[in-house]
Formats: structure tokens, C-alpha cells, sequence
């Protein structure tokens, strides 16, 4: 079935088959522009690729990378329902059922940021990544990787952390403050976590930094930069399709944000 060409359907198949399994939407991203150069030459066909979704989750990012780029998708999920929506996960990824898992022909994929790197390096053309020769290319990278490896595992470590007992000070050691504070000195100097141009690793990087400010993890008051940033690409379009779409009740199931953060301590040199 040629994917471009499908309509897209409003309404999530709820309940589908009545067998517990989450909802399945096809969904071709609204820009006409995009679409069409998606399917210029140079690119590899685009296998059927299907999103298993939590509302509010890293899946997010991979919604808003398809809408970006204009690509087609399909997207599974229970709305409103996070557990049966997990529940469609685990039916085909029982080992790591984690979202995203997604459906890349007859692969079945998770990581976030190593599926983004796969369908930009198959599918985007080009798009949402800096000139190869570009200095911008190296910070992109790391900034894809640091997303999840330094700041979503350390912001997590320390919400975590708080919830078993409340620290009577910030660790000594690289903690979640110190790894937002190296993306808000980044932004001062750069408009994107793309360098100077919006890239893949801008959508790698919102989400973890909503999750360090939004649950209180770090001070928000104290990384301005970031919240700036975090106004300009919540306003780009592709993102607010991917609300749409992804996110149509607004936030479900939220963590609790923690009462206060821990207090500065000791920090590295
Ligand atoms: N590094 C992975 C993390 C995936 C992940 O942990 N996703 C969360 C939702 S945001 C999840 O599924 N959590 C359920 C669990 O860990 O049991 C990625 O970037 O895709």
C-alpha cells in the first residue's frame, strides 16, 4: 500500500478487534510542502512505520519528528487510557515494553533518539540535521545523545532519589541542575539546540527538560534560556499537530512535581 496516499483518519480505532490492543490512526502530516519534497529523490521508500504511544511520552518526539518532516505514520494508543495503551506495547514487545516501541516494516524498534538518527538517515533528505561540515553537526549529535544519556538519566535519578527520601542537598556529583545548566549555556549562545538552524535535536531535547521544570527537579527561574526555547519550538506548527494528534486531551496521568528542590551544594569544579 502506497502509505502517502492514505487518508487520514480522525478518529483512533478504539478497542481494536476488541482485543485490548490500542487504537491504530493513520496519519499524513499536514504540510503540503513537506509532504512533496519527502518524496523527491534520494530517499529510501518508507515502510510502514506505526507508533505505539503514550500520551505525554518520549513517543512524542517521534510524532513530531514524522510531522516535521512530512512523512507518514501510523500511531497506536488507548486515549485517555495509559494502561491499555501500555498494554498494546507489551502485546508486541513484551521483553522492553517501553514507548516508543515502534513498527518499521517487520522490525520492531525502541530508543527514541536511535530510531530519529535511522529515519532521518534513510527518510529525511537532508532535513532536520546540520551540514555534515558544519560544527553544528557535532553539537546536534551530542545533544541528541546527551538528551537522554546525561539529562533524562540524571533528572530521573534525582526524582527518583527525592521520592525515597528527600536529599538534604544536591549531590557533589553531576546532578540534574549542573546538566540543565550546561543546556541553557549552550542556548546563550545558540538559538537551537541545532546550532544556529531548529534540528532533530531540539525534539530530543524537550522533553527532559520539561520533565527537570515541570516537576520541579531543578529551579525553572534559574535557566531562562531554556524556557525561551522551550516557548519557540512548543509554537512551531508540526508540534502543535502533534498535540492534535498525539496528546488530543492534554496531559495524562502526570507525575506529581516535587515540593521543592533539593538545595544547592557542593558543586565540581
Ligand atoms: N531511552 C528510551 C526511554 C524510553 C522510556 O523509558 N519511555 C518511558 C515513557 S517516557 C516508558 O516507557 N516507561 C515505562 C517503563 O520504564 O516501564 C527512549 O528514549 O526511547
Amino acid at each position: 500500500m502506497d502509505n502517502k496516499r492514505r487518508p487520514m483518519k480522525s478518529l483512533l480505532l478504539a478497542g481494536l478487534l476488541g482485543l485490548g490492543v490500542a487504537g491504530i490512526a493513520a496519519l499524513t502530516p499536514g504540510s503540503p510542502a513537506v509532504a512533496q519534497s519527502a518524496g523527491s529523490a534520494g530517499a529510501m521508500p518508507m515502510p510502514e512505520f506505526t507508533i505505539y504511544h503514550l500520551e505525554g511520552r518520549r513517543s512524542e518526539r517521534l510524532v513530531w519528528l514524522m510531522e516535521e518532516l512530512g512523512l507518514p505514520y501510523n500511531l497506536a494508543f488507548e486515549r485517555g487510557n495509559l494502561g491499555a495503551s501500555m498494554a498494546a506495547i507489551r502485546a508486541i514487545n513484551p521483553t522492553m515494553p517501553v514507548a516508543p516501541t515502534v513498527t518499521y516494516g517487520d522490525q520492531v524498534l525502541v530508543e527514541s533518539g536511535a530510531i530519529i538518527e535511522m529515519i532521518l538517515a534513510r527518510h529525511g533528505e537532508g532535513r532536520l540535521v546540520p551540514p555534515l561540515d558544519s560544527p553544528d553537526f557535532a553539537t546536534h549529535l551530542l545533544w541528541i545523545h546527551y538528551s537522554e544519556g546525561s539529562l533524562a538519566s540524571r533528572a530521573i535519578a534525582d526524582y527518583r532519589v527525592w521520592q525515597i527520601q528527600p536529599p538534604t542537598q544536591r549531590s557533589p556529583l553531576v546532578d540534574s541542575q549542573q546538566v540543565v545548566q550546561y543546556a541553557e549555556n549552550f542556548l546563550m549562545e545558540n538559538p537551537w539546540f541545532g546550532g544556529a538552524e531548529f534540528s532533530a535535536a531540539d525534539i530530543m531535547m524537550l522533553f527532559p527538560l520539561n520533565f527537570a521544570l515541570q516537576l520541579n527537579i531543578v529551579d525553572a527561574d534559574l535557566f531562562p534560556q531554556v524556557a525561551a526555547w522551550m516557548e519557540k519550538v512548543q509554537a512551531r506548527p508540526a508540534y502543535q499537530r502533534m498535540l492534535a494528534k498525539a496528546r488530543p486531551d492534554g496531559m495524562v496521568g502526570s507525575l506529581p512535581a516535587l515540593p521543592a528542590h533539593a538545595p544547592s551544594g557542593p558543586r565540581n569544579p
